[in-house]
């Protein structure tokens, strides 16, 4: 398990760097905007899903130097979303990964900015791969942007903010975990897939597996939210939020998330001999505390 660690913190290193490389500053005016945008891209994530896109493209013989516009891609989609849910008529967070929250240092207007540009490099970015063939860039953005939008985080995001507390059902909580959370796991796992000629039958285990993974790791959040700590945390906890642990309680979903981890990692028995990374990623993710 120490190897496989080193091996996460190497590729998590590599994305750090990389993500530097996308975010260059050439107009002063912008000083302020790329300030924000930096400060939350470097505020202590821990990098899983352009993790686990490495993985995936490693699995495939891709190396990860051909994978870096993707997994920094899959980070500034996730950086945007958090940007946004911790503003006022969103999550209304005053803190995330321990720090103040970004619109709290630079204001809502440019946080809104930060994240909207973020978004949007998230794509330039893949589109500008010049190593990238052109079919290949299509399949990709094509299912980042089915990701983000109406289908995806933001669907999640909405039915989050609407429903979650009014009728909190099983159905509604169901739908905020694959959309909100998930739906971002699946797209850095199959799009690494399709960059590494995968077959159908191979996107769709790491589908599974990413799905079930996604939402292990939501349940794990709101376990972190109700049982974990403020500063172990890093950010606002809402330990009376409605979700899965306060719809099922604590026991029971704590026997959902292992379900779905065993689920994920049936689903990748297909790679056998190549799958023992997403293992250890999936058993990685259900023993963190923040
Ligand atoms: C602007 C892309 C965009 C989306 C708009 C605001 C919104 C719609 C969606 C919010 C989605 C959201 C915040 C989901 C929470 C997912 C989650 C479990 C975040 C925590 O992930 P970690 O633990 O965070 O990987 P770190 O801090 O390690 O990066």
């Amino acid at each position: 398990m120490e190897k496989m660690m080193a091996e996460f913190l190497r590729m998590k290193d590599y994305v750090d760097l990389s993500l530097a490389e996308y975010i260059p500053n050439r107009e002063p005016l912008l000083n302020v905007l790329v300030e924000s945008i930096n400060y939350t891209l470097y505020s202590g994530g821990k990098r899983v899903r352009p993790i686990f896109s490495l993985i995936v493209g490693e699995m495939f013989g891709v190396p990860m130097e051909r994978m870096k516009s993707l997994a920094c891609s899959v980070e500034m989609i996730h950086t945007a979303s958090l940007i946004m849910d911790d503003l006022p008529h969103m999550d209304d967070a005053a803190v995330r990964r321990g720090k103040t929250a970004n619109h709290l240092l630079y204001g809502q207007d440019v946080a809104s900015l930060a994240s909207i540009a973020l978004l949007t490099r998230a794509y330039e970015v893949v589109l500008a791969d010049p190593d990238l063939p052109a079919d290949k860039k299509v399949l990709v953005v094509e299912k980042l942007a089915n990701t983000v939008g109406l289908d995806g985080l933001v669907g999640g995001q909405f039915v989050d903010l609407k429903f979650a507390n009014e009728t909190i059902n099983k159905t509604v909580v169901e739908y905020i975990y694959i959309h909100k959370t998930a739906s971002l796991f699946v797209a850095s796992g199959t799009t690494a897939a399709i960059i590494g000629n995968a077959e159908d039958v191979q996107i769709r285990a790491l589908e599974t597996y990413a799905e079930n993974l996604g939402s292990a790791f939501q349940i794990f959040d709101d376990l972190l939210n109700t049982e974990g700590n403020e500063q172990e945390m890093g950010k606002s906890l809402h330990a009376n939020e409605k979700n899965y642990v306060t719809l099922h309680g604590v026991a029971e979903s704590k026997k959902a998330a292992q379900e779905h981890v065993e689920k994920a990692i049936k689903a990748i028995s297909i790679f056998e001999g190549k799958n023992a990374k997403l293992i250890a990623l999936c058993k990685m993710l259900m023993k963190r505390k923040s």
